[in-house]
């Protein structure tokens, strides 16, 4: 019998158990340890109904994702449904935690389908490139219809086990401590009342609205940013409409194959592994104990300390948010409560939970109210001089062995945490913005950090929903270092013959979210103004600089908040309107400096900014300010709205192939900017494995890092 999957009756029922770790996933020896439980419980001629349930934390979570790419190893999951559906008695397919894509797929492979409360299904295929490739797409429409189905499938959305109830896709949801208890009550039931074993494939499907699917089309094209597999899940439901149930799985199995030999499904399986791996730490011993982290406190109530603030009480953990005057710690409440409202007017949350979360952040005045919290995330000005003062206060009022934290986009982290007398208890706690909607979440390890409090900040990390990634101390760290790099390209280019509506597009058109100028309106022109006079010091006379930004600072467009900046906005209104004042600017600005501006190709646009920040990425990774090249992936893919179905700076360089970046940079050095061939020098880590005809991820592989 299989090691992952066994067979035992109890009474007159078969049980089928699934014990594969951690998340249940259909390895080939699942797959195979099915076939032969099923044959068994066929044989079985005690058992007058199957029901099959899953050992550990979940029902089985999908397909084994370590397997794509691969050769197929036999049999195939649609062998295993196949066999299902072939049963000579019904079967009851029991939920607890997630079941999810190949999970989902062979419980709709059962007769019937229960629940605990707590569980939730979907079929999330489509975020790692791809559609349900074992029927899903077939036989959910059958289930819940063509509309439900096609939301479900097109988004990938978790769905919760009363919403499924009832959408029909779960036949009863029942309140007890398991599933197999779960289980056991519905075959029972099945038993009793003799309920006929009607399999999925056999249910009518209903008619969809006639426009369904060219509006779902439509509605994809704008939100998707590029990415195949959405539009691919809507052609595979249309199949199910169209037609009889095999021809559809027929259909349905071409179009996961296309999906599967896609680069976006290698980009994107790759960000699912690079999220994961994020939090993991070598040295950092995976039992290693965190500090206890009942409660927090977070200095500023600006937009970033209050956001910082809802991450915090999302958690559930209480927050005490200190505000130097009455007047600003009023105007933070209200934002923080404005932005739940929202949340609740949307339906994301209820009016109660609104109402639990603010009552979990407790406003203060004093910097003393931080004495009872075990993290202090400190979200004051960027100033130095500034953070010395709060970090010396904090040093008076916080317990012994809190964990005090900067919330610095760019400061030294080691000279922040020498303001105090206890250096190993200080990191930085770097949120993007808006920080109760970012994922990203940049955790500042300084050479002094004491490991249980980077554990620390690893875990509350995690209890907010963030991808964690830990960076060395160094100017901007991972995001910030490489984006004035992006931006530096942005700024030639604007300077030597583009627009800052042509840049934007051919970076949307690339997949990014926003292009950085429209990013740089958003955040505000005076935030770069200000980091720039930071640098001013520091900055390479030599360094041909752009003054454009700043020309825009010095006339009070500061961008969407001003109404105007490198675009012109109307009154409320967030949409990017061309300005032909920008316009005269910069070719004023350029004929002034002697500049004969040229047109430049959408594609340069491209390679100039991608190739910026790969090497930059570079020598990141080689000063080991990033542990690996899918760190920084994650920092671009969570924090900067890089399109993750292209991977990442770095998996883009190593899908091109890093001798192309390296061609593509000596190409750039004599023709994209040529009077600083010094921004196109090949990093030292690139110009070697560019040379080896290596990698970024072979290297991270070799060092037992990837
Ligand atoms: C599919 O099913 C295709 C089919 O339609 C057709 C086939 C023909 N495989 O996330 P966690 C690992 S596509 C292999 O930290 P959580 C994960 O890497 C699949 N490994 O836990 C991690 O390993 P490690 C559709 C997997 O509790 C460990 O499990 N399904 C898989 O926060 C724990 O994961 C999905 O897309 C897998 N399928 O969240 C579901 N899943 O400890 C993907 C997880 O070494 N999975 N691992 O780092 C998830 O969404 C979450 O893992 C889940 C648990 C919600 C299940």
């Amino acid at each position: 019998m299989s090691d992952v999957v066994a067979y035992e009756r109890e009474g007159d029922i078969g049980l089928i158990r699934v014990t594969n770790p951690p998340v249940n996933a259909l390895s080939q020896a699942v797959r195979a340890g099915l076939i032969e439980a099923l044959t068994v419980g066929y044989a079985d001629a005690a058992a007058k109904v199957l029901l099959l349930y899953c050992g550990g934390r979940t029902f089985v979570a999908g397909a084994d994702i370590e397997e794509f790419g691969k050769p197929p190893l036999e049999p195939g999951l649609g062998a295993a449904i196949a066999a299902m559906e072939a049963a000579p008695k019904g079967i009851v397919a029991a939920i607890h935690g997630t079941a999810l894509g190949g999970g989902l797929e062979i419980a709709l492979g059962c007769h019937f389908r229960v629940g605990l409360p707590s569980a939730k299904v979907g079929l999330p295929e489509v975020k790692l490139g791809l559609i349900p490739g074992a029927g899903g797409t077939q036989r959910l429409p059958r289930l819940c219809g063509l509309e439900a189905a096609l939301d479900i499938i097109a988004t990938g959305r978790p769905v919760p086990a009363a919403e499924a109830r009832r959408l029909g896709i779960l036949d009863a949801t029942i309140d007890v401590p398991d599933a197999k208890t779960a289980g056991l009550t519905f075959a029972r039931k099945v038993i009793e009342e003799g309920l006929p074993a009607v399999r999925v494939r056999d249910r009518k499907l209903t008619a969809a609205p006639a426009d369904l699917f060219e509006k779902t089309r439509a509605a994809l094209r704008r939100r998707s940013r590029g990415q195949t597999s959405p539009l691919a899940c809507v052609d595979a439901v249309e199949a199910a409409a169209a037609l009889p149930f095999d021809e559809g799985l027929v259909r349905e199995r071409a179009i996961f194959m296309d999906c599967m030999a896609s680069p976006q499904r290698a980009a994107l399986v790759q960000a699912f592994f690079g999220e994961r791996a994020a939090g993991k730490i070598p040295g950092l011993a995976p039992a290693a104990a965190a500090r206890p982290l009942n409660r927090a406190a977070v200095i500023g109530a600006g937009t970033m300390g209050g956001g910082i603030a809802m991450c915090l009480a999302n958690a559930g953990l209480p927050v005490t948010l200190v505000e130097a005057t009455q007047e600003a710690l009023d105007r933070g409440l209200a934002r923080i409560r404005g932005n739940y409202e929202g949340s609740a007017k949307r339906g994301r949350i209820s009016r109660a939970e609104v109402e639990k979360r603010m009552r979990l952040i407790e406003p203060a005045l004093e910097l003393s109210a931080v004495a009872g919290a075990d993290m202090v995330i400190e979200a004051v000005f960027e100033q130095l001089d500034v953070k010395r003062e709060v970090f010396a206060e904090l040093d008076r009022y916080a317990k012994p062995g809190a964990v005090l934290a900067t919330n610095t986009s760019y400061l030294d982290v080691d000279r922040i945490a020498s303001f105090t007398a206890r250096p190993g208890d200080v990191l930085g706690m770097h949120f993007f913005s808006p920080a109760n909607v970012m994922r990203l979440l940049e955790i500042v390890k300084t050479g002094r950090t004491a490991p249980d409090v980077l554990k620390t900040a690893l875990q509350a990390g995690k209890s907010m929903g963030k991808v964690a990634v830990v960076a060395g101390v160094c100017d901007g760290f991972i995001g910030n270092r490489m984006l004035k790099y992006y931006r530096r390209q942005v700024s030639y280019m604007l300077e030597d013959g583009a627009l800052p509506q042509q840049i934007d597009k051919a970076i949307t058109d690339f997949g990014f979210a926003m292009g950085p100028c429209a990013v740089e309106d958003l955040a505000g022109i005076d935030i770069g103004y200000l980091n720039r006079r930071r640098q001013d010091a520091t900055r390479d006379p030599n360094e041909r600089y752009v003054d454009l930004a700043d020309k825009l600072y010095g006339l009070g467009r500061l961008g969407q908040k001003t109404g105007a900046g490198w675009y012109r906005y109307q009154k409320d209104s967030r949409k990017p309107l061309p300005d032909p004042l920008v316009e005269k600017l910069i070719l004023d600005a350029a004929a002034a400096k002697g500049i004969t501006r040229r047109e430049i190709p959408d594609e340069e646009i491209r390679s100039r900014v991608l190739c910026a920040l790969a090497n930059e990425g570079a020598k990141i990774l080689e000063e080991g300010i990033a542990l690996r090249p899918s760190d920084i992936d994650q920092v671009w893919i969570h924090g900067y709205a890089f399109p993750a179905h292209r991977g990442g700076p770095m998996f883009w360089a190593d899908a091109l192939g890093l001798g192309k970046v390296v061609a593509a940079m000596a190409n750039g050095a004599r023709k994209w900017d040529r009077n600083s061939a010094q921004n196109w020098q090949p990093a030292p880590l690139l110009a070697r494995l560019a040379a080896e005809g290596s990698s970024f991820a072979a290297w991270s592989e070799a060092r037992g890092e990837g």
